[in-house]
C-alpha cells in the first residue's frame, strides 16, 4: 500500500524514467503572444528567479546537458521555450525573473508576457516556482505566487541546487518554505528537493510530471 502522495514506487519510477528517456524535441521559443506554439500537450512550466537553474532542470530530467541553454550570466533566456517529451507532455522554460540589471521596460514586458500566459494556457498543468535552497523565497518569488494565485495555476515549489547546503539548513527552508506556502490557496502541498548537479530528487519528480502527462500510445 502506497505511504503517501509523494511516496512513489519502483513503477511510478520507471514510468518516469521511461517518459524523460524517451523523444525530446524543441518546439519553439515565443517572445510574445502570438509566437506561442498551438495548445495540443499538457504542459508544465518552469518558473523562477534568473540564475535558480531553471534550464539546468530542464536538462537534469530529459537526462541531456545541453538541451535548455544554461549559463553563469543571470538573464539568459529571455523567450518561452517550449519542449515536447514523446508527444506526452510539453516543458516550457520561462525566463528568469528578478535579474538586478534588468530595465524597468524589460520587467513590465516580462510581467505581462507572464500573466497572459498563466492566464491564457488552459493546457498548462503546473507551474514548478524553483527556490534557491540557499536563499529561500524573496520578494519577487512572493510576487509570483501572488501572480499564480490570481491566475488560478495550480503551481508547486521545487528547491534547487540541494547540493550546496547540509541536510539541516534544508530541513530549515523546507519548514520555512511550507509555511510560506500553506497561505496560497493555488500551492501543491509537496515541496520537491532537487539537484541538478547530482540528481537528488530528480527521479521522483519525473514520476510526478509522468503522472501529468498523457498516457503512452502503445497501451
Ligand atoms: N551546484 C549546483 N549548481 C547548479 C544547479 N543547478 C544550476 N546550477 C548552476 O546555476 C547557474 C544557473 O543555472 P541555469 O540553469 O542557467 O539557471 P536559469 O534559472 O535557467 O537562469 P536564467 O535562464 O537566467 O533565468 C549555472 O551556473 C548552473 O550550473 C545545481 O543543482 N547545483
Ligand atoms: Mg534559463
Amino acid at each position: 500500500m502506497k505511504k503517501d502522495l509523494f511516496t512513489f514506487d519502483d513503477e511510478e519510477i520507471e514510468a518516469g524514467r521511461l517518459l524523460f528517456a524517451g523523444p525530446c524535441d524543441f518546439i519553439g521559443a515565443a517572445q510574445n503572444l502570438t509566437a506561442l506554439p498551438p495548445i495540443s500537450l499538457p504542459e508544465i512550466a518552469f518558473a523562477g528567479r534568473s540564475n535558480v537553474g531553471k534550464s539546468s532542470l530542464v536538462n537534469a530530467l530529459t537526462g541531456r546537458k545541453t538541451l535548455a541553454r544554461t549559463s553563469q550570466t543571470p538573464g539568459r533566456t529571455r523567450q518561452l521555450i517550449f519542449f515536447s517529451l514523446a508527444s506526452r507532455l510539453q516543458l516550457v522554460d520561462l525566463p528568469g525573473y528578478g535579474y538586478a540589471k534588468a530595465s524597468k521596460t524589460d520587467i513590465k514586458a516580462w510581467t505581462k508576457l507572464t500573466r497572459k500566459f498563466l492566464v491564457g494556457r488552459q493546457s498548462l498543468q503546473r507551474m514548478l516556482l524553483l527556490i534557491d535552497s540557499r536563499r529561500g523565497i524573496g520578494q519577487t518569488d512572493k510576487e509570483m505566487m501572488k501572480l499564480m494565485d490570481d491566475s488560478a495555476v495550480s503551481w508547486a515549489v521545487v528547491l534547487t541546487k540541494v547540493d550546496k547546503i547540509k541536510l539541516e539548513q534544508l530541513q530549515k527552508i523546507c519548514d520555512k518554505t511550507q509555511q510560506e506556502i500553506s497561505l496560497h490557496v493555488a500551492a501543491y502541498p509537496h515541496i520537491w528537493k532537487t539537484s541538478s548537479q547530482t540528481g537528488a530528487g530528480i527521479a521522483e519528480l519525473r514520476a510526478h510530471l509522468a503522472s501529468l502527462s498523457l498516457p503512452r500510445a502503445d497501451r
